[in-house]
C-alpha cells in the first residue's frame, strides 16, 4: 500500500514571552507552528504588516507558520448584538489578509464567554506529574457558592449538589480564590478573562439564548465568513466546545457528531471545516472518534491529540496521550486513510501534557510545557510510524 502523507507535526507557541522557545519546537521535530496574534484585541482586523512580521519571526528560527489558532470570534457575533456586522466585516478582512500572506488554515470556536475550561490545573497523577482536570463538583460548587448564579441550583441533581457542597466545605480559602481563577481568568489561548463582577455580565448577555438560537448565529456567522474563506483559499476549522457540554447555564453547540452534521448541511462548503480535538469529543462517551473521522474526513483541516479518561460522575482528566478513552490506535488509522485519500498532509499538534521532569520546577503555561508535550508528540509520531510501515509491509 502506498503511504506518502503523514501528519504534520506542529506545536502551539504564544509568541515571544511564550517559555517554550521556537527553538525548542523545532527540537522536538516539529516543522509547523500554531499561533495567534494574541495582543490584537478581539474584534480587530489582523493586518499583513502584522501577520507577516510574524511569520518572518517564525521562519527565521526555521519554521513555518501553518495553522492559526485562534482567530477569536467576538462575543457581539455569538450574541448577534451590538457591533456584531462591523465585527463580521473585521474577520472576513483578517481572512482575506492571512491568506494574502500565505496562511491558509484558521481555528477557531463558537463557546460562549469561556473557552476551554478546568477546575484543577495542577492534579498530581500517580507518577507525580501533574494533569488537568475537570471535576463537576467543583464546578457546580464555582456556580452556586461563589457566582451565586441566579437559579443555577436548577440545572443540578440534589445529588450533585450535595457533593458540590461537601467538596466545597473542605475548601481552604486560597483554593476557593484558585478554583474561581481556575476558572474565568482565562486559560492560556483563552480570548477572555474576567472577574466575577464582569463575568456575571457576560453571561447575563446569554439569559435569551438558546442552544438552537446560537446555533443560528453561528450558521449566520458562517454564511458571512465561508464564501470569502473559499475565495481566499482558506480552510476555516471550528474548534469542538471542551468540555463538550453545558457549562453555567451556557449553551455549547459544537459537542457531537449531530452538532457538526448540522453545521456542515448549512454550509456544505469543504471550507466549512473541523478541527478535530480528540481530547475534547472524546469527553463525550457517545462520539465514535474513528467513525466521526470517517464521516468528517474531507473537512478535517487541523488534528488535536490527546486523551482524556472520565469517571460517571461526570469528571474527567488529561491522561496519557496514548492512553485514556480515546483509542488513539484507531484515531490515527483513520486519520492516515484520510489523508491519503485526499492527498494531503494534515497539520496535528499534540494537544496539552503533563507537567513533568524539569517542568515541575519552572514556570509553563497550564499545558503548554515542553516536555509534556514532546512526550506526547514522540508517542504519537511513534503510532504513526508504526501504522503506515505496518500497512505498507503487508
Ligand atoms: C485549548 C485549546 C483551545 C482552542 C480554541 C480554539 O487548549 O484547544 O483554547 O485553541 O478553543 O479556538
Amino acid at each position: 500500500m502506498n503511504i506518502d502523507f503523514k501528519m504534520q507535526q506542529s506545536m502551539r507557541w504564544f509568541g515571544p514571552n511564550d517559555p517554550v522557545s521556537l527553538a525548542d519546537i523545532r527540537q522536538a521535530g516539529c516543522t509547523g507552528v500554531v499561533t495567534a496574534l494574541h495582543d490584537i484585541p478581539n474584534g480587530e482586523i489582523w493586518t499583513t504588516e502584522a501577520i507577516n512580521k510574524r511569520k518572518a519571526e517564525i521562519a527565521s528560527a526555521g519554521l513555518i507558520w501553518n495553522v492559526v489558532e485562534s482567530l477569536p470570534v467576538h462575543e457581539d457575533i455569538k450574541t448577534h448584538s451590538g457591533n456584531f456586522l462591523l465585527y463580521i466585516d473585521n474577520y472576513k478582512r483578517s481572512i482575506q489578509n492571512l491568506s494574502a500572506c500565505g496562511i491558509h488554515i484558521i481555528t477557531y470556536n463558537f463557546m460562549p464567554v469561556l473557552d476551554w475550561t478546568r477546575t484543577d490545573l495542577a492534579y498530581t497523577l500517580p507518577n507525580g506529574a501533574k494533569a488537568l482536570r475537570f471535576q463537576k463538583a467543583a464546578l457546580i460548587a464555582f456556580d452556586i457558592f461563589i457566582l451565586q448564579r441566579k437559579n443555577a441550583d436548577k440545572d443540578y441533581s440534589v445529588t450533585e449538589l450535595q457533593q458540590a457542597k461537601e467538596l466545597f466545605d473542605t475548601l481552604t480559602p486560597e483554593e476557593k480564590k484558585l478554583l474561581q481563577k481556575n476558572i474565568i481568568a482565562g486559560l492560556p489561548g483563552s480570548e477572555e478573562s474576567f472577574d466575577l463582577k464582569d463575568f456575571t455580565k457576560a453571561i447575563e448577555r446569554y439569559d435569551h439564548i438558546s442552544s438552537d438560537t446560537l446555533r443560528q448565529h453561528l450558521i449566520y456567522f458562517l454564511e458571512h465568513i465561508i464564501p470569502v474563506a473559499e475565495k481566499a483559499g482558506v480552510q476555516m476549522a471550528i474548534h469542538p466546545d471542551d468540555p463538550p457540554f453545558s457549562i453555567l447555564g451556557l449553551p455549547r453547540i459544537v459537542c457531537a457528531a449531530n452538532d457538526i452534521r448540522l453545521l456542515t448541511k448549512a454550509l456544505p462548503s469543504l471550507h466549512n471545516g473541523l478541527c478535530f480535538c480528540t481530547g475534547s469529543f472524546g469527553v463525550m462517551e457517545e462520539n465514535n472518534l474513528p467513525q466521526m473521522i470517517e464521516e468528517f474526513s474531507e473537512r478535517i483541516h487541523f488534528i488535536h491529540l490527546r486523551s482524556t479518561r472520565r469517571n460517571d460522575r461526570g469528571d474527567f482528566f488529561e491522561d496519557d496521550h496514548l492512553a485514556g478513552d480515546v483509542d488513539m490506535f484507531a484515531v490515527i488509522s483513520k486519520l492516515t486513510e484520510a489523508m491519503q485519500k485526499r492527498k494531503c498532509s494534515i497539520p496535528m499538534r499534540p494537544d496539552h501534557g503533563h507537567q513533568m521532569l524539569d517542568d515541575l520546577k519552572k514556570h509553563t503555561n497550564p499545558g503548554y510545557s515542553a516536555i509534556g508535550r514532546l512526550k506526547g508528540l514522540a508517542e504519537l509520531r511513534g503510532l504513526e510510524m508504526g501504522i503506515i510501515e505496518s500497512k505498507k509491509r503487508l
